[in-house]
């Protein structure tokens, strides 16, 4: 391992010497407070996730897999009790309780660095402190933010290597004066000189923090995704709310995707646009990224499909970038039929945590193959068969991959400035009520529907699965701002886009906001199945809503919103009868004018910080509803 292992007392290393003062003084901080072994540096080369991937295998964090069937590729299984976020230990801590808003924990701050300190005091004992340096965006881009992790799991830097650019670069950015956010991470599980490690260490006490304020995290006790890879969920969107709401750009928890359509018949290329997706966690980001079109001669190209941060360039058109670098995606239910993409993203090069393994040295979970195995070795280690009651891999099993492995990674998914976001898509997981696809009017009516997003709860928070809960801009467990105050900036941040598209001769011509668009994949017929075959069928979804940015595509005006006109998707080439169609489409305004009600009840929970355009807007929906009844 190339990396500099010192231990605390040594003068500086190479890196600590292009760290600025600010940087080195808190590094020295939560080593004092925290007391590991040693430091390490992190330059993000290979040798050092070479020599970090080695050290997990002899601790048994990693298991090789079969380098024929899965080269460089491992498989991590985490401690039963560490399996997903833990919405209920994430914590928004604000001088103002009221500045938190009901959607988050709140605690006090000057109680909760109390609390923390208690806990971080020691707490690396025994172990290697890592200083993981990190870029969200392209290295220098116009929205790239930087931060630092320290953690003293070997699991985290190297999920961090794959999710962010980490190392050397970021560091150089930060040493040349680039604002960064301190994010101090621990498992929690100091060691005694006499004691042995465990594969996964972990605390049953855990705590996810953020301070919005002063723009810093805290983690204690999970190594499991977004509760330790604090770049993800606690800095891309908690504290990026925070930043974006002081800066004028929006934090999104969207896939990010580019379209082309099939050229005309002249020979004319079609013309790519960008589109951001707001779904819920485990709601299809990732199958929607990568998705591969049933249609001839579309293309889908994958820029992001977790994150995207959304704000205006110079001519005031609003870009995007996604600020990762690789997915952390929901392993189940991935399969050649459902996201061949992913599956061949994931040919190699992945860290695989919680899925099933299989006799020959490679992985399997559930839907990945119609026949299971005969025999797998269980996600918590246990002999299995398909006779076993209990699945071989954990729900919210995953897959830890650089972007660049995604063979339809479009070519500008790092491009600096970002992309220039044509369409927003809206989309929960809805067995009744809401249509497969609408046109919001406008851009306050657009974020109306993603307000009054709601989904079936997934296994990727802990809770009931199935339970409808309200989610809104799917943003529910990682706005770190008052959720209103987000509405608010969303409305601005639109307006602000239309006003500039509407000042002649900025850019040529004219133009507007994104357009914006519901989905719902999910809806059911009466026996319970899904009405609409989804995955790559879904550009059938896509083409109309990028013909209605073109003016080609026909709608029909609902009080619900734009719905695809007569004829406009062709359904039956995806396997809809007419009646499953007319199911899927079915407006119903009593039960929508009942679902806005129970919106409009829910919007008085946010108090007088609502906006006075979204409460404007739901009105206006109620009463065209009530109208239509
Ligand atoms: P996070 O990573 O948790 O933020 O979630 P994600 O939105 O990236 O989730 P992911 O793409 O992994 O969601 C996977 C789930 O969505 C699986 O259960 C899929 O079967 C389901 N899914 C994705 N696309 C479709 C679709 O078009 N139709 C149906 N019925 N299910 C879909
Ligand atoms: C989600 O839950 O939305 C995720 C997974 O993307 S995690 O990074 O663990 O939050
Ligand atoms: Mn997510």
């Amino acid at each position: 391992m190339t990396a500099t292992s010192v231990s605390r007392t040594t003068s500086a290393t190479p890196s600590q010497t292009t760290a600025p003062a600010d940087l080195a003084r808190w590094v020295d901080e939560m080593a004092s407070l925290t007391s590991p072994d040693s430091i390490v540096w992190c330059d993000g080369s290979d040798e050092e996730r070479q020599g970090l991937i080695d050290l997990m295998i002899d601790a048994g964090t990693l298991v090789k897999l079969n380098p024929e069937k899965r080269p460089r590729s491992y498989l991590a299984r985490s401690n039963p009790s560490d399996v997903a976020r833990v919405e209920s230990r994430t914590f928004i801590c604000t001088d103002d309780e009221d500045d938190a808003g009901p959607t988050n924990n709140w605690a006090d701050p000057a109680s909760m660095r109390e609390t923390l300190t208690g806990l971080f005091t020691g707490a690396m004992k025994g172990r290697t402190m890592y200083v993981v340096p990190f870029a969200m965006g392209p290295v220098g881009g116009a929205l790239t933010r930087y931060g630092v992790q320290v953690t003293d799991s070997p699991y985290v830097v190297v999920s961090m290597g794959v999710m962010t650019r980490m190392g050397a670069a970021p560091l150089a950015q930060i040493a040349a004066g680039a604002a960064w956010v301190p994010a101090a991470h621990t498992v929690g599980a100091p060691l005694n000189p006499d004691d042995a490690d465990v594969p996964w260490p972990c605390n049953e006490t855990k705590y996810i923090v953020q301070f919005p304020a002063t723009r810093e995290i805290w983690s204690y006790g999970s190594a499991y995704g977004g509760n330790a890879i604090l770049a993800k969920k606690a800095f891309a969107l908690r504290i990026a709310t925070a930043l974006g709401h002081d800066e004028g750009w929006l934090a999104a928890h969207m896939l990010l995707l580019k379209v082309t359509p099939p050229a005309d018949e002249s020979g004319t290329p079609g013309v790519a646009r960008h589109v951001a997706a707001a779904f819920p966690s485990a709601c299809g980001k990732t199958n929607f990224a990568m998705m591969r079109p049933a249609v001839d001669g579309w293309k889908v190209e994958t820029l992001g499909d977790d994150i995207a941060w959304i704000g205006p360039g110079e001519d005031g058109r609003l870009r995007a970038i996604n600020p990762e670098a690789g997915f952390f995606g929901v392993a189940p239910g991935t399969s050649v039929d459902t996201n061949p993409v992913a599956m061949e993203t994931l040919v190699s090069d992945t860290i695989f945590t919680n899925v099933a393994l299989t006799d020959d040295g490679d992985v399997w979970w559930e839907g990945m193959t119609k026949e299971p195995p005969a025999h797998l070795i269980d996600w918590r280690g246990n002999d299995w068969t398909p006779e076993s009651e209990t699945p071989a891999a954990h729900p919210n099993a995953r897959f830890t991959v650089a972007a660049h492995h995604c063979p339809t990674i479009a070519e500008d998914w790092d491009a600096p400035d970002g992309v220039v976001l044509d369409a927003i898509v809206f989309g929960g997981r809805r067995a009744t009520q809401i249509p497969l696809v609408a046109q919001a009017f406008d851009w306050r009516h657009g974020v109306l529907m993603g307000a009054s997003l709601a989904s079936e709860q997934t296994a990727a928070a802990e809770g009931p699965v199935g339970k409808l809960r309200r989610d809104p801009l799917a943003m529910l467990p990682f706005c770190g701002i008052h959720m209103a105050d987000h509405w608010a900036d969303w409305l601005r941040v639109g307006a602000q886009a239309e006003a500039a598209g509407a000042v002649a001769g900025v850019h040529g011509t004219p133009h507007h906001a994104p357009a914006i668009f519901h989905v719902n994949w999910f809806r059911k017929g009466p026996d319970g199945t899904f009405l609409w075959p989804g995955f790559g069928e879904n550009i059938r979804v896509l083409a109309w809503a990028l013909g209605r940015l073109s003016g080609t595509a026909d709608a029909e005006r609902t009080p619900f919103g734009w719905l695809p006109g007569e004829g406009e998707i062709d359904y039956a080439a995806a396997g809809v009868t007419d009646a499953q169609w007319r199911r899927l489409m079915a407006i119903d305004p009593e039960a929508l004018a009942e679902e806005s009600e129970d919106m409009a009840r829910y919007l008085e929970g946010f108090g007088d910080r609502v906006p006075a355009e979204l409460a404007a807007a739901l009105a206006q929906r109620l009463r065209s509803l009530r109208s239509a009844v």
